[in-house]
């Protein structure tokens, strides 16, 4: 990789060994279910999650997606952060095309959402106005609050509510292992008790493409023909599965790395003037930091000025930025992009 791009750990490229194993796949046609490669990587998707089984997706948007539509039919209704990458990012989906309600709740600092407003978001049954509550919807690692990861005990009551009032639990774990990482846990802790996660085999972990949706063997199997119906039902589809494989034996154990650097970063940039940081707050692999108010550039100029040190880094607001740290990232180029801020902000 050639920049310094912290825009997103989307932009990884595959590393040298998931660009063999692609080479090298067992193929075969995975609508038939004769995948074995992709057969393979659902089961160890599944294993990682404490789940039966696990359904290869295009993207964590398509996982989400999925997921909710195997959920709920049209005119139910979903209780989601209102912060979230499925309500904020992924195009209205739900509502557009599974006509799914979205009833949104405030996401707090730490990246949970309070039981109690989960608990007023719940429509009354008998009430002939409401649409019926059909699923809450969690997001772990949290990405707008900067990366936080929500513990498995918080995960745990959301379920316990859920349960009380007979509702499903769907866990958005693009980068559930991240949040494992920061947590000292197994993802499969996280994620006890819901009915679905889908996870992304394409950001911190590496893949170029997809993500795996897990859940109970008659969730998946219903699930299988939501994505069918989506367009995702995809054939020789083991030559990016093989990448998955790999990102699931090898990159998760290396996250810790990318933890330490995002923390480096925030610290380096702290004693960049003009830059507001809390370092304190990274938990994972994001940093979110903003312009003090004495800075008259904006964030889609000092964006602009990055590129000429070959620094990119996502303006967020107008004067705000994420940067997320991720295998391309080494400790000298943390370096380089701390002293490139330096230089545009002098
Ligand atoms: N997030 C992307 C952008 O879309 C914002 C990023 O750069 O972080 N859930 C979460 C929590 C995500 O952050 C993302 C992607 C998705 C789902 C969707 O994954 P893809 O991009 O594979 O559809």
């Amino acid at each position: 990789m050639d920049k310094i791009d912290l825009r997103s750990d989307t932009v990884t490229w595959p590393t040298p060994r998931m660009r063999r194993a692609m080479a090298n796949a067992s193929v075969g046609d995975d609508v038939y279910g004769e995948d074995p490669t992709v057969n393979k990587l659902q089961e160890m998707a599944a294993r990682r999650m404490g789940m039966e089984a696990g359904l290869f997706v295009a993207s964590g948007t398509m996982g989400n997606l999925v997921a909710i539509l195997t959920h709920c039919g049209r005119g139910d209704e979903m209780i989601i952060g209102d912060i979230s990458h499925t309500f904020l990012h992924e195009v209205g989906s739900a509502s557009a095309l599974g006509g799914v309600h979205p009833h949104t709740v405030p996401v707090r600092d730490d990246g949970t959402i309070a039981l109690d407003d989960i608990r007023a978001a719940i429509r009354n049954p008998s009430d002939l106005h409401y649409p019926p509550t059909r699923l809450i919807c969690l997001e772990n690692t949290q990405g707008a609050t900067g990366g936080m990861p929500l513990s498995a005990e918080y995960t745990r009551s959301v379920v316990e509510l859920a349960r009380e009032h007979g509702l499903k639990v769907h866990v958005d774990g693009a980068r559930i292992f991240n949040a494992a990482v920061a947590l000292g846990c197994e993802a499969k802790e996280l994620v006890a008790g819901v009915d679905s996660v889908s996870f992304c085999l394409s950001k911190g972990l590496c893949a170029p493409v997809g993500s795996v949706l897990c859940g109970s063997a008659e969730f998946i199997e219903r699930a299988r023909k939501i994505r069918k119906m989506l367009g995702g039902g995809m054939r020789q589809v083991g030559i990016l599965a093989a990448a998955g494989i790999v990102a699931l034996e090898e990159m998760t154990g290396r996250l810790a790395e990318d933890h330490r650097r995002a923390k480096m970063l925030a610290e380096g940039l702290a004693t960049v003037p003009g830059l507001i940081v809390e370092p304190e707050r990274v938990k994972t692999n994001m940093v979110m930091f903003s312009l003090a108010d004495d800075v008259s550039l904006d964030a889609y100029q000092v964006a602009k000025r990055l590129r000429a040190y070959d620094v990119l880094v996502g303006p967020r607001t107008e004067r705000s930025f994420r940067a997320v740290t991720h295998y391309w990232i080494d400790d000298e180029r943390v370096e380089k992009a701390v002293e490139a801020f330096r230089k545009v902000l002098q």
